[in-house]
């Protein structure tokens, strides 16, 4: 595997002749900041309440819609409050999110919405942010000099109308202040028309027709220009969706019921600790007072050259403080919403939806059984840094956020992950989600550890953003803590890499029926290019007859203070040298309701990219590395078909550095009670496609898609 460096001198002989900045990126961030030595599985995972879970996270309650049909209207509250996310932490960390507005319980990742498709759901959203943010906001990132507290919520995988998909240009904030693209307000004439329940400023709806297969989906902040530090504070929950499908499957014992059923969300994060006044001595001139006390959250700042590429003097600007950054790496994981949760199963099958809610850092999970007599319950590889411990059940995958799979997958540990191959086990990019079993039957008294080793950037990051016991190369240590008085022996974080243990109790018998899981005729809707083969390596599948081909880029270049930044682009040249264009330039994904096409995303970086794309869901159909001569974009070396996984619908592909990733969609709208009006800002349907590291997104990677 080439280096980030060998890659850029690749590209830059690739990219020969016409002077591109290819690749140009070379960094190994690591945080200015540490979290507290925590100590892990102390504290129960927290499940949904209306799973049964009184200590889990809020699930908000509908009411049936006055004006709408067939619609259950959910008022939602997005605002600031304080939940004790570990107990070493000293005190509750300040955290924004969003809660049930006829619920005071307020906890990290509150909000749940559960769903069914046939009823739609209508979103009556109370912005009460206070006005200054809990994370340094860097006013130079476009969109970012405006009101600190404004907020746009996105239906993340949502199939919605544009006035709903909530997108960049739809924010608004507390006074009523609001973007471009924003119709959904006070005055309304499709939502402010509750009879007896004006919109008030500082409110907003969103409707949601949930026409669509089942599927953990998630809502989340996709403001202007703070996008990155809203979700990273905390403006994120699930929303599950349910149809009939789902149901015959649970029915016929193939899929485990919502009772066995569990969301489990991954964020990495960086708490302020007693050593971040040392570290970090700009903490206090650039954060709010109210988040210098340990356990706050911290996010960096500092563009500092001496871990990420800066080009400095001539006409590049000084960056500011507080700045963006390329990525943003945390060395703490939290599980649904708390930090280092253990979680008690019994001894049966359990059906789990993974979603990587990280801003930046890419997952490869494998099952670990733990050593008992190991405080840490890992043995450590001195030699491979991969764990020596006996390997847990399989992963069974049903399902990605497009739905399920055509047939299931089976992930059998361990395999970690090779930046040769950019293989692993379960490998999930931010904001990509899987479905999946797991069979705990026979393990009672067994504990087992999730674990990472996916490396961050990815898939070529240096072990600095790599956190566990025993990183030769990470100054950051885990240590082993005693209890004085009844002499038990804890280990601790920063830990990313075991990203939950899993604690099986004696139990009930619960036998996968025999047969395969997944009927693929009930892949919903049908794919558009037809599968020949689900074994493993699957072909490349080919381009349809008659489908029109648009091309497009993945660029990197440095911004106007030097700082490195992502851009999406065609493959005309922008006039500055690269194929980049900025997010707010003009339009140039437009695209007819109704229509198919095939995009071809050509990755000129040396990062793997998960694109993301509101509206629609996409067939992979295939990845190949390509050559750029003369201007011209060709596919050059070995083609190869979607992942095993990946044969289904997706909404968030992982697109890597040096290939072509061939994708196809319909560009199909929903149906609406209402009818829906043209974007002010683009005169079109208004929706976006981006990447969903969040740093990237904000800087500047996303262009808008409108359907006209
Ligand atoms: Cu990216």
């Amino acid at each position: 595997m080439q280096t980030r460096r060998e890659f850029i001198k690749t590209s830059a002989a690739v990219g020969a002749g016409l002077a591109l900045p290819l690749g140009v990126g070379t960094y190994s961030a690591q945080a200015a900041a540490n979290s507290s030595n925590l100590r892990k599985w102390l504290q129960p995972l927290r499940g949904l309440t209306i799973l049964g879970d009184p200590n889990g996270i809020p699930v908000a309650s509908g009411f049936p819609d006055p004006v709408f049909p067939n619609t259950n209207l959910y008022q939602i509250t997005a605002g600031e409050f304080l939940d004790q996310l570990h107990p070493d932490l000293p005190n509750p960390t300040r955290l924004w999110g969003y809660w049930d507005s006829t619920n005071p319980v307020r906890r990290h990742l509150g909000g749940v919405i559960v769903a069914r498709r046939g009823t739609a759901s209508r979103i009556r959203v109370t912005n009460s942010l206070p006005a200054r943010h809990i994370i340094p906001v860097d006013t130079t990132i476009e969109g970012a000099n405006q009101a600190q507290n404004r907020i746009a919520v996105h239906l993340h995988g949502g199939f919605v109308p544009w006035v709903s998909d909530g997108g960049p240009f739809n924010w608004w904030a507390p006074d009523g202040a609001n973007g471009l693209s924003f119709l959904n307000g006070p005055g309304s004439a499709i939502f402010d028309t509750i009879p007896g329940s004006p919109m008030r400023p500082g409110q907003a709806d969103y409707y949601y027709p949930n026409d669509q297969s089942a599927r953990l989906m998630w809502y989340h902040d996709h403001a202007h220009g703070i996008t990155r530090i809203n979700a990273y504070s905390g403006l994120a929950t699930g929303y599950l969706l349910l149809d009939g499908i789902n149901d015959a499957y649970v029915a016929s014992g193939k899929v485990p019921g919502l009772g066995s059923t569990l969301p489990v969300v991954f964020q990495d994060k960086v708490f302020v600790s007693p050593t971040t006044v040392l570290t970090d001595p700009t903490w206090a001139a650039v954060a709010h007072p109210d988040v210098q006390a340990t356990g706050s959250l911290w996010y960096e700042h500092v563009y500092d050259p001496k871990v990420v590429k800066l080009l400095k003097g001539g006409q590049y600007l000084t960056p500011p403080n507080p700045s963006c950054i390329p990525e943003f790496f945390g060395d703490t994981m939290l599980c649904n919403g708390t930090v280092y949760p253990a979680l008690t199963v019994e001894a049966k099958r359990y059906r789990f939806m993974i979603l990587n809610a990280c801003n930046a850092r890419f997952l490869n999970i494998n099952v670990f059984r733990a050593n008992p007599r190991n405080v840490d319950g890992i043995d450590l590889d001195p030699n491979a840094l991969f764990p020596l411990n006996p390997p847990g059940p399989n992963i069974v995958q049903i399902g990605t956020e497009g739905g399920f799979l055509v047939q299931e997958v089976t992930h059998v540990s361990a395999k970690p992950f090779n930046p040769l191959t950019l293989t692993g086990n379960l490998l999930l990019g931010p904001a990509e989600r899987a479905d999946v079993i797991v069979d705990f039957t026979g393990l009672a008294g067994q504990e087992f550890i999730l674990y990472n080793d996916a490396p961050g950037p990815f898939p070529v990051g240096p072990p600095t953003n790599d956190y566990y016991l025993g990183n030769p190369k990470n100054p950051l240590q885990p240590i082993t803590v005693r209890n004085k008085l009844t002499g038990q022996k804890w280990s601790t974080g920063p830990d990313t890499r075991q990203i939950l243990r899993i604690k099986v109790v004696g139990g009930a018998y619960d036998p996968q029926p025999a047969g395969p899981i997944l009927n693929p005729n009930l892949l919903d809707p049908a794919p558009l290019v037809p599968y020949t083969t689900t074994v493993a390596p699957v072909p490349p599948l080919p381009v349809p007859a008659g489908v029109p081909v648009r091309d497009l880029t993945l660029n990197e270049d440095f911004d106007p203070y030097g700082r490195l930044r992502q851009l999406i682009g065609t493959t005309a040249p922008n006039g500055a040298g690269g194929f980049g264009l900025e997010y707010t330039a003009p339009v140039t994904e437009n695209v007819k309701a109704g229509s198919v096409e095939v995009w071809r995303i050509f990755n000129l970086t040396a990062d793997t990219h998960p694109i993301h794309f509101h509206l629609v869901n996409v067939q992979v159909l295939s990845r190949q590395p390509f050559a750029l001569k003369q201007g011209v974009f060709g596919p050059a070396g070995l083609v190869r078909g979607p992942e095993t996984n990946e044969l289904g619908w997706k909404e968030t592909v992982q697109m890597h550095p040096g290939e072509v990733t061939t994708i196809i969609t319909k560009f199909e709208l929903p149906g609406t009670p209402f009818v829906v009006p043209p974007s002010p800002r683009t005169g079109g349907y208004e929706y976006v496609w981006h990447c969903h590291i969040l740093e990237h997104e904000e800087h500047d990677m996303m262009r808008p898609l409108v359907v006209g």
